[in-house]
Protein backbone atom coordinates (compact mmCIF):
# COMPACT_ATOMS: atom_id res chain seq x y z
CA UNK A 1 0.00 0.00 0.00
CA UNK A 2 1.30 3.16 -0.95
CA UNK A 3 0.96 5.82 1.98
CA UNK A 4 2.45 9.45 2.16
CA UNK A 5 3.83 9.67 5.65
CA UNK A 6 3.62 13.27 5.51
CA UNK A 7 1.46 14.13 8.72
CA UNK A 8 3.17 17.61 10.26
CA UNK A 9 5.00 17.38 13.64
CA UNK A 10 1.96 18.58 15.37
CA UNK A 11 -0.78 16.36 14.86
CA UNK A 12 1.57 13.13 15.29
CA UNK A 13 1.99 14.85 18.64
CA UNK A 14 -1.64 15.33 19.00
CA UNK A 15 -1.90 11.81 18.01
CA UNK A 16 0.32 10.50 20.38
CA UNK A 17 -1.12 12.16 23.15
CA UNK A 18 -4.32 11.11 22.82
CA UNK A 19 -3.09 7.63 22.38
CA UNK A 20 -0.88 7.75 25.50
CA UNK A 21 -3.79 9.54 27.46
CA UNK A 22 -5.90 6.26 26.99
CA UNK A 23 -3.23 3.44 27.47
CA UNK A 24 -2.27 5.18 30.55
CA UNK A 25 -5.72 5.54 31.68
CA UNK A 26 -6.66 2.07 30.78
CA UNK A 27 -3.32 0.70 32.64
CA UNK A 28 -4.68 2.75 35.98
CA UNK A 29 -7.68 0.92 35.57
CA UNK A 30 -5.61 -2.40 35.38
CA UNK A 31 -4.17 -1.57 38.16
CA UNK A 32 -6.78 -0.63 40.40
CA UNK A 33 -9.36 -2.99 39.29
CA UNK A 34 -8.44 -5.58 42.02
CA UNK A 35 -9.15 -2.83 44.94
CA UNK A 36 -12.62 -3.93 43.67
CA UNK A 37 -14.07 -0.55 43.79
CA UNK A 38 -14.97 -0.81 40.05
CA UNK A 39 -17.54 -3.42 40.25
CA UNK A 40 -17.72 -4.07 36.51
CA UNK A 41 -16.48 -5.94 33.62
CA UNK A 42 -13.72 -4.31 31.59
CA UNK A 43 -12.22 -4.96 28.20
CA UNK A 44 -9.13 -3.11 27.64
CA UNK A 45 -8.06 -1.88 24.56
CA UNK A 46 -4.49 -1.50 25.33
CA UNK A 47 -2.07 -2.33 22.25
CA UNK A 48 -4.96 -0.76 20.16
CA UNK A 49 -5.29 2.63 20.97
CA UNK A 50 -4.29 4.08 17.20
CA UNK A 51 -7.22 3.17 15.36
CA UNK A 52 -9.26 5.24 18.36
CA UNK A 53 -7.05 8.20 18.01
CA UNK A 54 -6.36 8.13 13.88
CA UNK A 55 -10.04 7.62 13.37
CA UNK A 56 -11.68 10.24 15.46
CA UNK A 57 -8.27 13.18 14.82
CA UNK A 58 -10.86 13.33 11.05
CA UNK A 59 -14.08 14.19 13.33
CA UNK A 60 -15.51 16.99 15.10
CA UNK A 61 -17.63 17.13 18.07
CA UNK A 62 -20.35 17.08 15.90
CA UNK A 63 -20.13 13.69 13.66
CA UNK A 64 -21.24 10.68 15.74
CA UNK A 65 -19.56 7.76 16.96
CA UNK A 66 -20.94 4.37 18.31
CA UNK A 67 -18.42 1.73 20.00
CA UNK A 68 -19.19 -1.64 21.38
CA UNK A 69 -17.73 -3.38 24.48
CA UNK A 70 -14.63 -2.47 24.02
CA UNK A 71 -14.90 1.27 24.02
CA UNK A 72 -12.78 3.14 26.48
CA UNK A 73 -10.36 4.08 23.50
CA UNK A 74 -13.10 5.50 21.27
CA UNK A 75 -15.05 7.40 23.91
CA UNK A 76 -11.63 9.17 25.38
CA UNK A 77 -10.14 9.75 21.38
CA UNK A 78 -14.22 11.28 20.40
CA UNK A 79 -13.15 13.92 22.99
CA UNK A 80 -15.45 11.94 26.03
CA UNK A 81 -14.59 13.67 29.49
CA UNK A 82 -12.10 11.63 31.19
CA UNK A 83 -13.57 12.09 34.61
CA UNK A 84 -17.22 11.08 33.95
CA UNK A 85 -15.59 7.67 32.45
CA UNK A 86 -13.37 6.65 35.44
CA UNK A 87 -16.45 7.86 37.70
CA UNK A 88 -19.18 5.34 35.28
CA UNK A 89 -16.50 2.86 36.18
CA UNK A 90 -17.06 2.83 39.52
CA UNK A 91 -20.63 3.13 39.41
CA UNK A 92 -20.75 6.57 40.65
CA UNK A 93 -23.59 9.34 39.94
CA UNK A 94 -20.62 11.75 38.04
CA UNK A 95 -20.59 9.20 35.46
CA UNK A 96 -21.33 9.45 32.34
CA UNK A 97 -24.08 7.05 32.26
CA UNK A 98 -25.00 8.34 35.89
CA UNK A 99 -23.27 5.46 37.21
CA UNK A 100 -26.53 3.06 35.82
CA UNK A 101 -24.33 1.53 33.05
CA UNK A 102 -20.43 0.93 33.84
CA UNK A 103 -17.58 0.36 31.22
CA UNK A 104 -19.86 -0.73 28.62
CA UNK A 105 -22.42 1.44 28.35
CA UNK A 106 -20.26 4.87 28.05
CA UNK A 107 -22.10 7.85 26.59
CA UNK A 108 -20.99 11.58 26.04
CA UNK A 109 -23.86 13.05 23.66
CA UNK A 110 -21.94 16.27 24.72
CA UNK A 111 -19.10 15.45 22.00
CA UNK A 112 -21.22 13.02 19.92
CA UNK A 113 -20.40 10.32 21.61
CA UNK A 114 -23.87 8.37 20.76
CA UNK A 115 -23.01 5.15 23.16
CA UNK A 116 -21.71 1.92 23.48
CA UNK A 117 -23.23 -1.17 24.43
CA UNK A 118 -21.65 -4.70 24.47
CA UNK A 119 -24.47 -6.77 22.79
CA UNK A 120 -22.02 -7.48 20.04
CA UNK A 121 -22.98 -5.74 16.51
CA UNK A 122 -25.82 -4.06 18.03
CA UNK A 123 -24.43 -0.53 17.81
CA UNK A 124 -24.12 -0.72 14.08
CA UNK A 125 -27.60 -0.62 13.10
CA UNK A 126 -27.78 2.45 15.11
CA UNK A 127 -24.54 4.04 13.61
CA UNK A 128 -26.15 3.64 9.81
CA UNK A 129 -29.95 5.40 11.62
CA UNK A 130 -27.72 8.37 12.91
CA UNK A 131 -26.31 8.09 9.37
CA UNK A 132 -29.89 8.24 7.79
CA UNK A 133 -30.70 10.96 10.33
CA UNK A 134 -27.84 13.08 8.84
CA UNK A 135 -28.80 12.64 5.37
CA UNK A 136 -32.51 13.82 5.97
CA UNK A 137 -31.33 16.45 7.70
CA UNK A 138 -28.89 17.34 5.42
CA UNK A 139 -26.04 18.43 7.09
CA UNK A 140 -22.73 17.19 6.76
CA UNK A 141 -21.78 15.28 9.91
CA UNK A 142 -20.60 11.22 9.39
CA UNK A 143 -21.31 8.40 11.85
CA UNK A 144 -18.40 6.27 12.65
CA UNK A 145 -19.51 2.91 13.84
CA UNK A 146 -16.45 1.44 15.45
CA UNK A 147 -16.72 -2.85 16.14
CA UNK A 148 -14.41 -5.61 15.90
CA UNK A 149 -14.11 -8.43 13.39
CA UNK A 150 -16.03 -10.74 15.52
CA UNK A 151 -19.16 -8.43 14.65
CA UNK A 152 -19.45 -9.57 11.58
CA UNK A 153 -20.19 -12.56 12.21
CA UNK A 154 -23.74 -10.89 13.13
CA UNK A 155 -26.54 -11.08 10.75
CA UNK A 156 -27.47 -7.04 11.61
CA UNK A 157 -23.82 -5.94 10.23
CA UNK A 158 -24.78 -7.15 6.16
CA UNK A 159 -28.35 -5.79 6.92
CA UNK A 160 -26.47 -2.44 7.91
CA UNK A 161 -24.21 -2.53 5.10
CA UNK A 162 -26.79 -3.19 2.65
CA UNK A 163 -29.22 -0.41 3.97
CA UNK A 164 -26.56 1.77 4.13
CA UNK A 165 -25.26 1.44 0.35
CA UNK A 166 -28.71 1.30 -0.64
CA UNK A 167 -29.52 4.80 0.28
CA UNK A 168 -25.71 6.34 0.05
CA UNK A 169 -25.40 7.22 3.75
CA UNK A 170 -22.70 9.22 5.04
CA UNK A 171 -21.66 6.26 7.39
CA UNK A 172 -18.15 4.93 8.17
CA UNK A 173 -17.51 1.28 9.17
CA UNK A 174 -14.30 0.56 11.33
CA UNK A 175 -13.33 -2.65 11.72
CA UNK A 176 -10.66 -3.34 14.11
CA UNK A 177 -9.26 -7.20 13.48
CA UNK A 178 -7.92 -8.02 16.38
CA UNK A 179 -8.11 -11.54 15.38
CA UNK A 180 -10.12 -13.12 18.18
CA UNK A 181 -13.44 -13.22 19.22
CA UNK A 182 -13.11 -13.71 23.38
CA UNK A 183 -10.54 -17.15 23.01
CA UNK A 184 -12.30 -18.17 19.10
CA UNK A 185 -9.35 -17.44 16.34
CA UNK A 186 -10.68 -16.35 13.25
CA UNK A 187 -9.33 -19.61 11.63
CA UNK A 188 -12.61 -21.72 13.13
CA UNK A 189 -14.90 -18.36 12.44
CA UNK A 190 -14.58 -17.49 8.73
CA UNK A 191 -13.16 -19.02 5.64
CA UNK A 192 -10.01 -18.59 5.17
CA UNK A 193 -9.05 -16.35 2.47
CA UNK A 194 -12.01 -13.91 2.92
CA UNK A 195 -11.82 -10.28 4.71
CA UNK A 196 -13.66 -7.93 6.46
CA UNK A 197 -13.45 -5.69 3.20
CA UNK A 198 -15.03 -8.27 0.75
CA UNK A 199 -18.25 -7.97 2.93
CA UNK A 200 -18.14 -4.13 2.03
CA UNK A 201 -16.64 -5.13 -2.23
CA UNK A 202 -19.66 -7.50 -2.13
CA UNK A 203 -22.58 -4.40 -1.55
CA UNK A 204 -20.86 -2.01 -3.57
CA UNK A 205 -19.18 0.17 -0.29
CA UNK A 206 -15.36 2.12 -0.85
CA UNK A 207 -13.17 0.06 1.15
CA UNK A 208 -9.59 -0.08 1.86
CA UNK A 209 -7.50 -1.97 4.51
CA UNK A 210 -4.42 -0.93 7.02
CA UNK A 211 -1.80 -1.35 9.68
CA UNK A 212 -4.02 -0.32 12.56
CA UNK A 213 -1.20 -0.24 14.72
CA UNK A 214 0.28 2.22 12.30
CA UNK A 215 -1.12 5.45 13.64
CA UNK A 216 -0.26 7.63 10.86
CA UNK A 217 -1.92 5.20 8.54
CA UNK A 218 -4.93 5.32 10.29
CA UNK A 219 -5.21 8.88 10.25
CA UNK A 220 -4.38 8.70 6.26
CA UNK A 221 -7.12 6.17 5.52
CA UNK A 222 -10.01 7.53 7.36
CA UNK A 223 -8.98 11.09 6.40
CA UNK A 224 -9.75 9.52 3.31
CA UNK A 225 -13.05 7.44 3.82
CA UNK A 226 -14.10 9.92 5.92
CA UNK A 227 -13.96 12.85 3.43
CA UNK A 228 -15.38 10.91 0.90
CA UNK A 229 -18.52 9.89 3.42
CA UNK A 230 -18.79 13.38 3.93
CA UNK A 231 -19.23 15.00 0.67
CA UNK A 232 -22.18 12.69 0.24
CA UNK A 233 -20.62 9.98 -1.86
CA UNK A 234 -21.80 7.27 0.38
CA UNK A 235 -20.69 4.62 2.98
CA UNK A 236 -17.45 3.33 3.34
CA UNK A 237 -15.73 0.94 5.46
CA UNK A 238 -12.02 0.85 6.99
CA UNK A 239 -10.58 -2.75 8.06
CA UNK A 240 -7.65 -2.38 10.32
CA UNK A 241 -5.49 -5.02 11.48
CA UNK A 242 -4.77 -4.93 14.77
CA UNK A 243 -4.14 -6.60 18.35
CA UNK A 244 -5.48 -7.09 21.92
CA UNK A 245 -2.77 -7.51 24.60
CA UNK A 246 -4.43 -8.17 27.86
CA UNK A 247 -7.37 -10.71 28.69
CA UNK A 248 -10.16 -10.66 26.10
CA UNK A 249 -12.21 -9.25 29.88
CA UNK A 250 -10.68 -8.12 32.36
CA UNK A 251 -7.11 -6.50 33.91
CA UNK A 252 -4.93 -9.65 33.25
CA UNK A 253 -3.02 -11.35 30.99
CA UNK A 254 -4.14 -14.68 29.02
CA UNK A 255 -1.32 -16.05 26.99
CA UNK A 256 -0.79 -19.11 29.08
CA UNK A 257 -4.56 -20.61 29.04
CA UNK A 258 -3.62 -22.31 25.76
CA UNK A 259 -5.73 -20.70 22.53
CA UNK A 260 -2.84 -18.68 21.77
CA UNK A 261 0.73 -18.16 22.43
CA UNK A 262 3.23 -16.34 24.16
CA UNK A 263 5.27 -15.49 21.42
CA UNK A 264 2.46 -14.20 18.83
CA UNK A 265 1.87 -11.72 21.61
CA UNK A 266 5.52 -10.65 22.28
CA UNK A 267 5.37 -10.27 17.63
CA UNK A 268 2.79 -8.07 17.87
CA UNK A 269 3.93 -5.77 21.34
CA UNK A 270 7.00 -4.80 19.47
CA UNK A 271 4.57 -3.24 16.74
CA UNK A 272 3.60 -0.87 20.02
CA UNK A 273 1.66 2.20 17.93
CA UNK A 274 2.69 4.24 21.32
CA UNK A 275 6.42 3.16 20.73
CA UNK A 276 6.43 3.53 17.17
CA UNK A 277 5.09 6.69 17.51
CA UNK A 278 7.42 8.00 20.24
CA UNK A 279 10.29 6.75 17.52
CA UNK A 280 8.96 8.93 15.09
CA UNK A 281 8.97 12.47 17.07
CA UNK A 282 12.61 11.57 18.60
CA UNK A 283 13.73 11.49 15.03
CA UNK A 284 11.18 15.00 14.00
CA UNK A 285 13.53 16.33 17.34
CA UNK A 286 11.16 16.21 20.09
CA UNK A 287 13.00 15.34 23.27
CA UNK A 288 13.24 12.33 25.61
CA UNK A 289 12.52 14.96 28.81
CA UNK A 290 8.81 16.14 26.69
CA UNK A 291 7.89 12.50 26.07
CA UNK A 292 7.91 11.88 29.78
CA UNK A 293 6.67 14.74 31.02
CA UNK A 294 3.96 14.15 28.74
CA UNK A 295 3.63 10.90 30.48
CA UNK A 296 3.70 12.37 33.97
CA UNK A 297 1.11 14.93 33.09
CA UNK A 298 -1.41 12.48 31.47
CA UNK A 299 -0.40 10.14 34.91
CA UNK A 300 -1.18 13.27 36.93
CA UNK A 301 -5.11 14.10 35.43
CA UNK A 302 -5.66 10.10 35.37
CA UNK A 303 -5.00 10.06 39.24
CA UNK A 304 -6.85 12.75 39.47
CA UNK A 305 -10.27 11.63 37.88
CA UNK A 306 -9.68 8.19 39.75
CA UNK A 307 -9.38 10.20 42.83
CA UNK A 308 -12.92 12.25 41.83
CA UNK A 309 -14.99 9.02 40.73
CA UNK A 310 -13.36 7.81 44.47
CA UNK A 311 -14.83 11.11 46.26
CA UNK A 312 -17.99 10.96 43.96
CA UNK A 313 -21.45 9.60 45.09
CA UNK A 314 -23.32 6.69 44.42
CA UNK A 315 -26.72 7.19 42.40
CA UNK A 316 -29.57 7.12 44.75
CA UNK A 317 -31.77 4.41 44.65
CA UNK A 318 -34.72 6.27 44.19
CA UNK A 319 -32.74 7.38 41.00
CA UNK A 320 -32.89 3.47 39.94
CA UNK A 321 -35.49 3.52 37.30
CA UNK A 322 -35.11 7.07 35.92
CA UNK A 323 -33.58 7.67 32.87
CA UNK A 324 -33.52 4.11 31.30
CA UNK A 325 -35.48 2.13 28.55
CA UNK A 326 -37.80 -0.07 29.53
C1 LIG B 1 -24.67 -10.94 20.45
C2 LIG B 1 -23.55 -11.31 21.37
N1 LIG B 1 -22.99 -12.54 21.29
C3 LIG B 1 -21.96 -12.88 22.11
C4 LIG B 1 -21.49 -11.98 23.03
C5 LIG B 1 -20.31 -12.34 23.93
N2 LIG B 1 -19.13 -11.58 23.50
C6 LIG B 1 -18.74 -10.47 24.14
S1 LIG B 1 -17.38 -9.78 23.44
C7 LIG B 1 -17.30 -10.99 22.29
C8 LIG B 1 -16.18 -11.00 21.28
C9 LIG B 1 -16.39 -10.12 20.15
O1 LIG B 1 -15.26 -10.16 19.33
P1 LIG B 1 -14.92 -8.93 18.44
O2 LIG B 1 -16.16 -8.35 17.87
O3 LIG B 1 -13.88 -9.37 17.46
O4 LIG B 1 -14.33 -7.84 19.45
P2 LIG B 1 -13.03 -7.92 20.38
O5 LIG B 1 -13.46 -8.47 21.70
O6 LIG B 1 -12.03 -8.76 19.70
O7 LIG B 1 -12.59 -6.50 20.53
C10 LIG B 1 -18.33 -11.91 22.44
C11 LIG B 1 -18.54 -13.09 21.58
C12 LIG B 1 -22.12 -10.72 23.10
N3 LIG B 1 -21.71 -9.78 23.97
N4 LIG B 1 -23.10 -10.40 22.25
MG1 LIG C 1 -11.86 -9.36 17.68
Amino acid sequence: MNISMNIEHDLLEKLYLKMLLIRVAEEVIADRYAEQEMRCPVHLCIGQEAVAAGVCANLSINDYVMSGHRSHGHYLAKGGALRQMISEIYGKATGCSKGKGGSMHLIDLAVGFLGATPIVGSTIPIGVGAALSIKMSKSDQVSVIFFGEGATEEGVFHESLNFAALHSLPVVFVCENNFYSVYSPLSVRQPAGRTVSDFATGNKIWNKAGDGNNVEQVYELSNEAISYARSGKGPTLLEFTTYRWREHCGPGWDNTIGYRTEQEYLEWRKLCPIERTEKKLLSLGISQATLSSYHDEIKNEVDSAIQFAKDSPFPSPAELFTEIYR
